[in-house]
């Protein structure tokens, strides 16, 4: 059975850009191929893009959508082998079959712990579901991948380079909140399986896990990473090394028009929620060359393809 949790589940990353910048173009291209399928996205916590471009997406292709909010109260038990009289009424083995029994796909967003690295990079709640539901899975981001908003992102620089092999700058910046390395390790993943030219920058102790950098160049001086850059994608995460751990807000490392002025007059771009003037000043988020509002429209084209992909089994 098919999953979306990763860039590797894609044998064709290029004829599913494709699909989705034809789905842009003509969003009801395939308007009755989910028709009597049903698409149940469980949220383990609070989205705007994720939520409201899949349900979009699902509407599209003609599927009933059913979202179920699980952030509160909903206590699942996901170990075995356990006496279950703690707070957790339910396990994972019921809850996955049953919502089998309802939908035709799956789909789940989970943050990590934060503080159970080995448990987070298993993916232990994402795979859980995986195991024991008998339907397809994809991933609405997880405790370290994102991986909807990665092809987002391979579709918009796909739209907006302008040169075959693009220079593009993955830059840390700071957040008061410690935040997940998902976004930033499914970037990677995903930019490595495309053709780019990557590259990273991060203060020290902000290192992304081995599994994820590989041989991906990084630059502790974020101005000299910045130097010709054709798309500067920002985000921050959390320390990999000293797990979830915030080391520095260091706001030195704020992207500004000065550091804009360093690149290829490049694009900006962030996944979204963003922090205006801790993570990126206002002149640089509402500047011609920010790509934010494209990245959050190309979601619903991006979930469009993957849906269709899942559908097509
Ligand atoms: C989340 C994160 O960094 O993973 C969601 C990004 C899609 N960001 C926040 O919680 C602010
Ligand atoms: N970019 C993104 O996934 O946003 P949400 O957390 O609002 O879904």
């Amino acid at each position: 059975m098919k999953h979306f949790t990763k860039v590797s589940d894609i044998s064709d990353i290029d004829a599913l850009v494709k699909r989705a910048r034809t789905f842009k173009g003509n969003p009801t291209a395939a308007e009755h191929m989910g028709q009597h399928k049903t698409l149940i996205l469980v949220f383990f916590n609070p989205s705007l893009r994720t939520r409201l471009s899949t349900e979009t997406a699902g509407t599209r292709l003609g599927m009933s959508v059913i979202t179920m909010n699980a952030n509160q109260g909903w206590k699942l038990e996901f170990e075995d082998q356990v006496i279950m009289n703690s707070d957790r009424a339910e396990h994972i083995r019921e809850a996955a079959a049953v919502i089998s029994q309802y939908g035709d796909v799956i789909g789940i967003r989970t943050f990590p712990t934060l503080t159970d690295r080995d448990k987070d990079y298993q993916d232990h709640i994402l795979n859980s579901f995986i195991r024991y539901a008998q339907v397809p899975v994809i991933s609405l981001e997880s405790a370290i991948r994102h991986p909807l908003q990665s092809l987002t992102d391979v579709l918009t620089i796909e739209e907006f380079k302008k040169t075959k092999r693009p220079k593009v700058v993955l830059s840390w910046a700071p957040h008061p909140k410690a935040l997940p390395q998902a976004v930033a390790n499914s970037f990677v993943e995903w930019m490595r399986a495309t053709d780019a030219d990557l590259t990273v920058t991060h203060p020290e102790g902000y290192e992304l896990a081995p599994e994820f950098i590989g041989d991906v160049p990084v630059e502790h001086d974020q101005q000299k990473a910045l130097a010709d850059a054709d798309f500067v994608y920002v985000k921050n995460w959390s320390s990999y090394r000293d797990y979830g751990k915030v080391h520095t807000q260091d706001n030195s490392w704020m992207i500004t028009p000065g550091k804009m002025d360093l690149t290829n007059q490049a694009f900006f771009m962030h996944c979204l929620p963003v922090r205006r003037n801790v993570v990126v000043a206002d002149k640089v988020i509402d500047s011609p060359q920010s790509l934010v509002i494209h990245q959050a429209n190309n979601r619903q084209w991006a979930a469009q393809a993957i849906l269709e992909h899942l559908l097509n089994q």
